[in-house]
């Protein structure tokens, strides 16, 4: 019975994929959807970018927690008071751990709630934190974020805080990341906080460096997508027939991550057939980058106010901590 449960979900969910994958690439231009980056090599290649030199956003977010975590506590609890940390897309908690182990270290009563839609990557979440900081009270919630978060704000009388760090509302358009901030807001009380992490517009090389790194470790990145359908979906991508290509807009604050097709192609996905010119490109990612001021409006929009811009020493990076009003 469970299997057979299992096998249903895991067939809608290639059903899902299958279309999409097809409904991007018969649009114009073409696109496919970046959640897909995220198999097990897709997590291990990003794992790979997040400890490359040309990729600061890690290092700045990092700095910005181990240096200002004092100012961090100071807002999340002004008095003492428990809370619950959620948080959206937990990773490997590199980043976390330096709050979590200063919040512990000052006596604090929290619980911490990693949210992630993939059972695997909280049990092995878990059993990191579990070794590294043993005396954590940690309850790891799969699911679909908002149904978690819904069940939390009606189950306790904390305060709530979320997180949802590494600039990750960057890869959503401005009509989901303000659909998604708003349901947050809808789902978390008056009072609650949220803390997150957002890459700022600066020199348009620097950030363009990030996205095309020497070593092509994001190349490798992109480049997996094809290699996932191609396992997945049956089809036939010739991967060597496709360009990595990032380009960096500083006016629309976008860096927008492409695969550009070497040949003139037919490419099979399932039983469908994919025609692709020379030089047609297949949109694969955005990475949106913000100034202050974008951020202050996004939050005013969403029913938040900002209480602080917590900023590294080279201005790359903002945590910006937001209050439900
Ligand atoms: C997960 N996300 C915030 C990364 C970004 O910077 O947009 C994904 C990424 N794509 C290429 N490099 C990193």
């Amino acid at each position: 019975m469970i299997e057979t449960l299992e096998n249903t979900t895991i067939t809608s969910k290639k059903a899902v994929f299958l279309k999409e994958v097809l409904t991007g690439l018969n649009s114009v231009p073409k696109t496919l959807p970046s959640k897909y980056f995220y198999d097990k090599i897709g997590d291990a290649l990003f794992q790979q970018i997040m400890e490359l030199d040309e990729y600061y956003l890690t290092q700045a977010e990092f700095e910005i927690f181990d240096q200002q975590k004092k100012q961090i506590l100071q807002e999340f609890s002004p008095n003492g008071e428990s809370f619950n940390l959620v948080e959206f897309g937990a990773g490997d908690g590199y980043k976390t751990k330096v709050l979590l182990k200063y919040f512990l270290s000052q006596k604090v009563d929290f619980e911490y709630i990693p949210i992630d839609i993939s059972q695997n990557a909280l049990d092995g979440l878990k059993k990191t934190l579990n070794q590294e900081i043993p005396d954590l009270n940690i309850t790891p919630m799969q699911g679909d974020y908002f149904q978690v978060l819904d069940r939390l704000s009606h189950a306790t009388s904390k305060k709530n805080i979320i997180l949802f760090l590494g600039s990750n509302i960057g890869n959503f358009s401005p009509t989901e990341s303000t659909k998604f901030l708003s349901q947050i807001r809808a789902d978390i009380n008056m009072g609650d906080h949220l803390m997150i992490g957002i890459d700022l517009k600066k020199d348009p090389a620097k950030i363009l460096a990030a996205y095309n790194d020497q070593d092509g470790i994001t190349a490798e990145f992109n480049l997996n997508l094809l290699h996932r359908i191609n396992k997945e979906l049956d089809a036939n991508f010739n991967p060597e027939q496709f360009k990595h290509y990032p380009f960096y807009n500083p006016i629309t604050g976008e860096c927008k991550s492409s695969l550009i097709s070497l040949q003139d192609q037919e490419v099979k996905i399932g039983n469908s057939t994919i025609h692709l010119s020379q030089w047609e490109p297949i949109h694969t990612e955005v990475s949106r980058k913000f100034s202050l001021k974008e951020i202050h409006d996004l939050a005013a929009r969403c029913g938040f106010c900002i209480t602080s811009d917590l900023s590294d020493r080279h201005g790359y990076f903002v945590d910006s901590i937001w209050k439900a009003v």
